[in-house]
């Protein structure tokens, strides 16, 4: 009995020892949205009041909130139980903050993090106050240094604290970490072409304060391709960078018409065929990979044959993200921890696929620059 004891505290100290060394890793995260990477205490803290004020039976959500194994329509189910706790200002404020902090805990030195601009008139709210309430979320950020102005905009002086090497780097001892944060507005597929439009507008008028491109998500079932398409285009004409959720459900139509718009990145890709793989690998858009969420919403079978494997052994470009690490109960470490197990990578090659991610970021050069030059000097330090 004793034997098997030591034997469990064995297996879970080392666990611990592996999970600390991908949390140390140098990482990106490029597909994050915002109210799905919230943590479930937070999410529990926020219902306990409408639980009290009759506005929702706490019993029931904390259940649904708990939850782990969901259909793709089940997560969509509760991302409209959560809209319903989050969607006020000041509760926008906090879950911005806390979910940066969160990926700055681990190392994620660039965020780009998405959200989908909400109105509610309710509690007085439009899709630029619910914007303006995200980037008092990124000024509340203690923890760490946020850098979410872009260069171009910003004075000269604020751009003194580079990135700092965490471990070993004698000389950066007493610098503050410091995580890039690059917003993107989502499109939601249930929204019209004049609210896709509106939300594009929104994002040109806040580029100076770190809005960089447009995202199309929301239930992969619902809405036209066709209805978003003149938002998007106006959008890239005006040099936002467009990403899409690509292939969530099988549309073979819908993911060529996304494929043809060439967008820079594109998420998920799971529901791919033949000739959908060709467009995609000649055209070299780099793809979004979210392993759990993946798995969770049985968009793939298994991990064994995940399409990361094709795509990283044909050199195709990808990275690996979360998607919504609270709802599917991940981090970005635990996804590179599942890549790394699940396809025999090394710790080398892993820190290349996270570094290689820098050349499809949204950020200006200079970012791209910063983040090479500590990406170099993070592979000396730990001794790759
Ligand atoms: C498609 C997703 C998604 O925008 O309210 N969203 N859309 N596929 C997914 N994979 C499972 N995960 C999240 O964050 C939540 C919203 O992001 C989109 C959905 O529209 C969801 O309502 P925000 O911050």
């Amino acid at each position: 009995m004793r034997h098997i004891k030591i034997k469990v505290r064995w297996r879970e100290h080392a666990e611990a020892r592996e999970m600390e060394g991908w949390v140390s890793m140098p990482k990106l995260e490029l597909h994050a949205h915002l109210n799905g990477s919230i943590s479930d205490s937070t999410l529990l803290e926020l219902a306990r009041p409408l639980g009290d004020h009759g506005v929702i039976d706490f019993s029931q959500v904390e259940h649904v909130i708990l939850k782990n194994d969901r259909s793709l329509s089940e997560v969509f189910k509760l991302f409209d139980l959560i809209h319903i706790l989050t969607t006020d200002h000041k509760s926008v404020t906090r879950i911005t903050k806390e979910v940066v902090e969160d990926f700055a805990s681990e190392n994620v030195v660039y965020l780009e993090l998405r959200t989908t601009p909400k109105k509610n008139d309710s509690r007085g709210m439009s899709k630029r106050s619910y914007m303006e309430a995200v980037l008092e979320g990124l000024r509340a950020v203690s923890s760490v240094d946020v850098a979410f102005i872009p260069y171009s905009e910003e004075e000269p002086r604020n751009i003194s604290n580079p990135l700092h090497s965490q471990s070993n780097d004698k000389c950066c001892e007493n610098t503050r970490k410091k995580i890039f944060v690059r917003l993107l507005l989502s499109i939601d597929r249930r929204e019209t072409t004049e609210a896709a439009m509106e939300t594009v507008m929104l994002a040109l008028e806040l580029r100076r304060f770190g809005v960089v491109g447009i995202d199309l998500s929301g239930n992969p079932v619902v809405g036209e391709w066709i209805t978003f398409l003149p938002a998007l285009k106006f959008a890239r004409e005006q040099g936002l960078y467009i990403t899409l959720h690509c292939g969530e459900v099988p549309n073979s139509k819908e993911i060529h018409d996304i494929l043809d718009f060439l967008p820079q990145r594109i998420g998920h890709a799971c529901f791919f065929e033949e000739e959908h793989w060709r467009k995609l690998k000649s055209s070299k858009i780099p793809v979004e990979i979210c392993l759990t969420s993946n798995i969770r919403t049985l968009s793939v079978p298994t991990i064994d044959a995940h399409h990361f494997v094709d795509l990283y052994n044909e050199k195709h470009p990808l990275v690996l993200c979360t998607d919504d690490s609270g709802v599917f109960s991940t981090s970005l470490s635990n996804e590179y921890k599942i890549a790394a197990s699940s396809f025999g990578l090394g710790k080398k090659e892993m820190f290349e696929l996270s570094k290689n991610a820098i050349e499809f970021i949204f950020a200006d050069n200079v970012v791209k620059k910063e983040l090479r030059n500590f990406f170099n000097s993070a592979a000396k330090n730990l001794e790759l």
